[in-house]
């Protein structure tokens, strides 16, 4: 009777032992075999994506970096071209300024012709103005001549005269008596000044 019972309780005890170890391995190699397998592949697959993808992102972006450089260069450029106009405007203001100063004029005198002199002996006018006198003889006939300007005239006694010429050179200009009147005749003289 001992040696059955003995058989029994090993058997038991056997029995029991295999259970816990068959709980125990089925647990083990499940989760460790599978687990293990299906998340190393997934990260090496998902990783060489996202590293080509990272690279192409990057690229762009270096790309894209040299391009606001080059727009900032043109951009500084004309700032000196937005300072340039401001100086010719200053410039042309004193231009006209100066030009419009010798404005042609018409100048108009009244000269008395006599023996041996002219009243006023001497006139002034501006380059480019209109010349207008007119000369009364009071006793004899005498002439009045400025050569440059190839003005000749007769002036009968008692009469006006009147002689008109533009100016167009400056210079000092001698007018005299083209009529033989006297003893004085050729000391009969005066001056066009032209500024
Ligand atoms: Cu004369």
């Amino acid at each position: 009777m001992n040696k059955i019972i003995l058989v029994i309780i090993v058997v038991v005890l056997i029995a029991i032992g295999g259970y816990f170890v068959l709980q125990s391995e089925p647990a083990t190699p499940e989760s460790a075999v599978p687990a293990p397998g299906a998340e190393d592949v997934p990260e090496m697959i998902v990783s060489p994506q996202t590293q080509q993808e990272t690279e192409q992102l990057l690229e762009p972006e270096a790309t894209l970096e040299p391009e606001p450089e080059s727009t900032l260069q043109p951009e500084l450029a004309p700032e000196p071209q937005s300072e340039s106009p401001f100086e010719p405007v200053v410039e042309p203001q004193p231009g006209p300024e100066a030009e419009p100063e010798p404005q042609p004029q018409v100048k108009e005198f009244d000269i008395t012709a006599r023996r041996f002199m002219f009243e006023p002996n001497t006139i002034t006018v501006n380059k480019g103005d209109t010349v207008k006198l007119n000369i009364t003889s009071t006793d004899v006939t005498h002439g009045f001549a400025i050569s440059e300007f190839g003005v000749n005239a007769i002036l009968p006694r008692g009469g006006i005269k009147t002689v008109e010429f533009v100016a167009s050179e400056s210079g000092s200009y001698t007018m005299f008596c083209s009529v033989a009147c006297g003893s004085g005749h050729f000391d009969m003289k005066g001056t066009l000044v032209v500024k």
